[in-house]
Formats: C-alpha cells, structure tokens, sequence
C-alpha cells in the first residue's frame, strides 16, 4: 500500500473543553450508565476525545422496556397532528444546529464536513417527511359484498419497538426509522452503534426539546449485546435493524422464536454497471461517488463494477484521472474529499482483505494517496481499484471500505448476468444512453433500488428503500412503506 509521500504529523491540540458527557434517556430521565466507561474518538485524531461516558448495563433494557410500555398508551392515544408536531420541532432545531452537529459528525465517524452537515440536514428532511404524516390516509376503504356494510382497514401501532442502529449514518437512519416509529404511536427503545453515541444524543435530546413525553423514546448507549438483550425482552413488540448480515440474520431468528416483527436493512455488494453506449464522464464521476464517498462505509456503496470491454480500458483511465483529483484526509478540512474508515480496526480489517485478495490474483487498476498531514494514518484505506474473478472475496462479500471490485462484460446481458452474480441485491447503478436498455435493466435486475444514469447510494424520505435477496428481510424502510412495519392493520366490517 502506498503511505502517501507527505509523512509529517500535526498533532490536532485537545479542545479546552471537555467532552460532551454521554447519557443515557430512561424514562424521561438523561442518566450515567452502570456498565464500563466509553469514549468515542475522532478516528483521524485518535487522541481527540469526542464525548465520554458510562454505558448501559442489560437491567437498562428492561427499565427502558418497561419505561417504554408505560408511556406507549398515552402517546398512541395523543393526535397524529400532535405527534407529527413534536417531530417538525426536532428538525427545526437539527437544521438550526446542522453546522455544530454536522461538525461533531465528522469528529465521530470520519466522513467529510459536507457529509456530515448533509447528514444531519436530512435527519431533519426526515422527520419533517414524518411530521405530516397526519396529513396522509390513515387506512383504506373497501366495498362489501354484503347490503349496509363497509369494510374499513385501520392502523394500529406495533407498541413498544426496539430500534438498533450503525455507525454510518449516525443521525439520519436513526431518524428514518425513529420518526415513522414515532408518529405511528409506538413508544421506542434504541440502541445505537457504540462508535457513534454523541449524534445519537444529539437527536434524542432534539426529541425530548420538542416536547416528547418521558418514556416516549429511550436510548441505551452500549455494546452489541444489548440489542439481543433487547430483541429477547418478552414487552418487546418489534425490532427494526440496520447493520451488518450475520447480526441482522441472528436478530431475526431470536425475533422470529419470540413470533415479534422484525425489518432488516443489511449488507449490500452493488454493482455499477457501465456500458459501451453510456456516457464515460458521468459515470466516472458516478461511480467516483458511489464507491467512495464515506469512504465506502455505505450498505449502497458501488463495491462492484462491471464495465463493458469496448470502453473498460478508457473508463478506467477516466476514473483514475479523477481519484487523483480525490483528496484523501483529515475530514474536517473542508478541501477533503474522503476521511478515514470508522476505527483503525475496520481499516486494518479491509487493508487485510485488499492485501489476501491481492495474494489471490487481483490485479490492481488504481490505489491513491492518502494525506497524512495532521492526521494519525491508522484508520485510513486509500482508493483503491482492483480487477478480479468471480471467486475473489472482493466480489462477493460486503467490505465496508473504499474498494471497488471490477469485471469486464461482452454484451449488456453479460453485464447484467455479473451484477447479478450476488447474494445480496440492495442497490445498483447503471449507465447508458438507451432507454430500452434501462427497461431491459428494471427486470433483469433483482434490486431494491435501481439508479439508471446516477450513483447506487442515496435515498429520498417519501419513497421505498431497501433490498431484495439477501439484502433485507420484511417491509422497506421510509415512505409509505414504513407503515407496513411500524402498525399492524385491524379490518373493520362495518354495519349500520
Ligand atoms: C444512502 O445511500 O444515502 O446503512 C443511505 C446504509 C443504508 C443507508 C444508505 N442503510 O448505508
């Protein structure tokens, strides 16, 4: 791997203050944790402290789970109107603070300024999506076979639900599951990553500003095995996760033997798909950000290309001259294009399974440089492209890093054959000039989210995501969808 040529370390001074101290919500009280101290810390400046605190202990699960229940009648009793309220003033005060939150973000989890700001904007895009719930249809409307008789079809929350989140979109998946959780009238207990609790307070404390009731919404800061404490709970209602497959597939099953709900967002391996008719400029650029940005650390990153053989050589090219334009750094520098993976862990663990691919015959297309001017190089992993065969590792499985696996194709059905040479199925992106193309790509694709002409990453509060195969399992997150996981339905035979 190539360490970049500029070697020189800054350290970055403490900040005078201390850290924000990390709490615990209980029951509409902000508490110390019983369990071990926690420190989350800035993975460009290790050194740098973010917040610190204690962390919760699994009796924290019950108390927040019996917390929760109390709580949860009174709130589902209360108007979607007020309950869409509360969620509108939590993302007037996200937007009015998105520049320090944001900030605080890229301290936390190491993507750059403009991501971080960005994300915490479209936290509160989402809980405004969600504060006007109360304006949407609430049910459906049926004929009945049967003189003077109606048939209503009402909504009704799940009750009290268990929210277990990732590190890599600290404030905006929290709040695409937390505020739709929310308006429908359940009561929830949430545990987010452990890397990340300062944003994740972040939002609960704009929550309990905007006037939610004690008990309402409950955050555990702690380790993993809080969430299958939590999914255990007999009280627990329903459990929504977003993470990693072999956690989500374990959630699951313990879900499924207590016979409670559960919604999977999990891993993803998305191919960008470029062929010979498209246009090589946007689709570099796309694929750019598609695989890079967050430095890879998104379940719809372009992990996979598959680029048609006539322009592979010319593509690639393109794609480099740009990564060389890519600046690889301290993230709070805001001329920084991409930061460091989450933990000095997580870059070891994908610099390991770069350098194995490579020992198997990847063959290496471009690796970048990183900056190491004012930053500890532990947990950063340049942008790298590899070419590989349909065994590599790199092709198969999920990475989590800024990797992009690359085959080539002969004809736009090989190249759907090959994005399609996955398990998992959540997102992809293709490139072309062709609207037939496009149309063939809508059925041989079997995604989640298609992109035609447009990065695989991103989404939009008022439409469906999430994946086929592998990828999910049970009803899509954010629209409408939402709903489907977050109440259940009662059909109502009505007569005069
Ligand atoms: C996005 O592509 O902007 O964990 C959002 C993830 C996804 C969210 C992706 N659940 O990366």
């Amino acid at each position: 791997m190539s360490a970049g040529t500029d070697t020189a370390r800054v350290s970055t001074p403490l900040r005078s203050a201390q850290p924000p101290q990390l709490r615990l919500l209980i029951g509409g009280e902000w508490v110390a944790g019983d369990g071990a101290p926690l420190a989350s810390v800035n993975p460009a400046h290790p050194e740098q402290v973010v917040a610190e605190g204690t962390q919760a202990v699994p009796a924290d699960v019950d108390r927040a789970v019996r917390a929760a229940r109390a709580a949860q009648g009174g709130w589902a009793r209360t108007p979607i109107h007020e309950r869409g309220a509360v969620l509108a003033r939590a993302a007037a005060e996200l937007e009015e603070r998105a520049e320090e939150l944001g900030l605080e973000l890229t301290q936390e989890e190491g993507k750059t300024l403009a991501e971080g700001r960005g994300e915490v904007l479209r936290a509160a895009q989402v809980l405004r999506y969600y504060a006007g719930e109360g304006d949407r249809a609430a049910g459906e409307h049926f004929a009945s076979p049967r003189r003077g008789e109606r048939i209503l079809v009402t909504r009704k929350p799940l009750g009290v639900v268990g929210i277990v989140t990732p590190f890599n979109f600290p404030i905006a998946i929290p709040a695409w599951k937390i505020a739709p959780a929310l308006v429908h009238g359940n009561a929830v207990v949430w545990k987010p990553a452990s890397t990340v609790p300062l944003l994740a307070m972040r939002l609960a404390e704009a929550l309990v500003e905007a006037g939610l009731p004690g008990g309402v919404l409950n955050l555990l800061i702690g380790p993993g095995a809080l969430g299958t404490e939590l999914v255990r709970h007999p009280e627990l209602d329903g459990l929504s996760f977003t993470g990693s497959t072999g956690v989500g597939r374990m959630l699951a099953g313990e879900a499924a033997s207590r016979g409670v709900p559960f919604q999977g967002e999990m891993g993803g391996k998305n191919a960008a798909i470029v062929l010979a008719d498209a246009d090589l400029d946007l689709a570099a650029e796309q694929v750019l950000f598609g695989a890079f940005r967050s430095s890879g650390q998104k379940c719809t990153a372009t992990s996979r290309l598959v680029v048609a053989e006539q322009v592979a050589d010319e593509f690639l090219a393109k794609l480099a001259a740009r990564l060389d334009a890519w600046r690889v750094g301290d993230p709070s520098d805001p001329t920084v294009h991409m930061g460091p993976l989450v933990t000095a862990d997580a870059a070891r663990s994908v610099r390991g399974a770069v350098a194995a691919a490579e020992a198997d015959g990847a063959r290496l297309a471009y690796r970048g440089q990183v900056s190491h001017a004012g930053v500890s190089p532990s947990a950063f992993v340049p942008a790298t492209v590899l070419e590989v065969d349909a065994e590599s590792l790199l092709w198969r499985e999920e990475l989590f890093g800024p990797v992009l696996a690359v085959r080539r194709a002969a004809s736009a059905e090989e190249a759907f054959a090959l994005a399609e040479d996955s398990e998992f199925g959540l997102s992809a992106a293709l490139f072309t000039r062709d609207i037939a193309t496009a149309l063939d790509a809508v059925d041989a694709l079997d995604v989640g989210i298609l992109h035609v002409n447009s990065e695989s990453a991103g989404a939009d509060p008022h439409v469906p995501f999430g994946g086929a195969k592998k990828s999910g399992y049970g009803p899509k997150e954010q629209g409408g969808a939402a709903k489907e996981f977050f109440t259940h339905t009662t059909t109502v035979y009505l007569r005069g």
